[in-house]
């Protein structure tokens, strides 16, 4: 297909980048990271959506090289902010069950200088459907280098509980569906927010709320305990000048 065919040569024709999405502390409301999210300007279809393209490089395998790509190009931007702000970078199953890639997270780490406790990966439940045997082992290695590991758009997958028995996640990822219906006033998604918030503090885990857009979410968001909130509301994906520019200002 054409698009595959231009998705090929995105990376040497350089027409991706990386934006970065600010993830601020509930109660301070301070930038804590950055998720990093690839963006394709391409030459023949112009702006690619990533829920375009991202599962077109699944499909293709192309996402093991654009995805380490991703992952050289956030630690190298991380280490232009403050040391205690971290970068979250998504990783595909198809990235996370390529054997080399615990390799490129060594050396992205080493290439870059960023230490390891930086760098947050993000995985989906859907990892664990394909070789949960597996994704379980190179987890726990990226873990064993010091990294964090969130668990994102939890809730709106297969979920089972099986996977926080087995790993210790550093973040989950509260889905927008729940923050949306929680400031709508829906009592299932504010009670399943309460209870995933209170077993990420018994499992000494993290939890971030996504999507927040307005003060309404970000208001019940915060009553219900979630510790950090990403969305519109405090900043969309943004060039890495623009983010770099955050720490200018609000120092
Ligand atoms: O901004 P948003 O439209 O960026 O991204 C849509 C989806 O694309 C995100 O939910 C995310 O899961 C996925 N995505 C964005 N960047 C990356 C990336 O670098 N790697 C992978 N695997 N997925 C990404
Ligand atoms: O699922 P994941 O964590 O990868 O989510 C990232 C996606 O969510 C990106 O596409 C990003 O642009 C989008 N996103 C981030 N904040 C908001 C928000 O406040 N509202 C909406 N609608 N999308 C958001
Ligand atoms: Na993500």
């Amino acid at each position: 297909r054409k698009l595959e065919f231009s998705l090929r040569h995105a990376l040497e024709r350089r027409e991706l980048s990386v934006a970065f999405q600010p993830v601020v502390d509930a109660d301070t409301e301070s930038v804590v990271s950055f998720e990093a999210l690839v963006r394709w300007n391409s030459a023949e279809h112009g702006f690619v959506s990533p829920a375009k393209f991202i599962p077109l490089a699944e499909d293709t395998r192309l996402i093991v090289p654009i995805g380490e790509w991703v992952l050289r190009e956030a630690c190298h931007e991380a280490m232009n902010w403050p040391s205690h702000v971290r970068v979250a970078v998504n990783v595909s199953g198809e990235q996370l069950l390529d054997h080399n890639f615990a390799a490129s997270v060594v050396s992205a780490l080493a290439e870059s200088g960023l230490p390891p406790h930086r760098l947050e990966v993000e995985v989906t439940e859907s990892i664990f459907l394909r070789d949960g045997t597996m994704a379980n082992q190179v987890l726990e290695r990226i873990m064993s280098l010091g990294c964090g590991v969130a668990l994102d758009d939890f809730g709106t997958g297969y979920s089972s509980l099986g996977y926080l028995r087995k790993l210790r996640f550093s973040t989950i990822k509260i889905d927008r569906s729940f923050v949306q219906g929680a400031a709508s006033g829906n009592a299932e998604s504010i009670a399943i927010i309460r209870a995933v918030v209170a077993m990420a503090e018994s499992l000494d885990m993290s939890t971030t709320a996504e999507g927040a857009e307005t003060d309404r979410e970000v208001e019940i968001i915060r009553k219900l305990g979630c510790r950090k909130i990403q969305g519109y509301f405090f900043g969309r994906p943004m060039g890495a000048m623009d983010a770099r520019e955050i720490f200018k200002s609000r120092h």
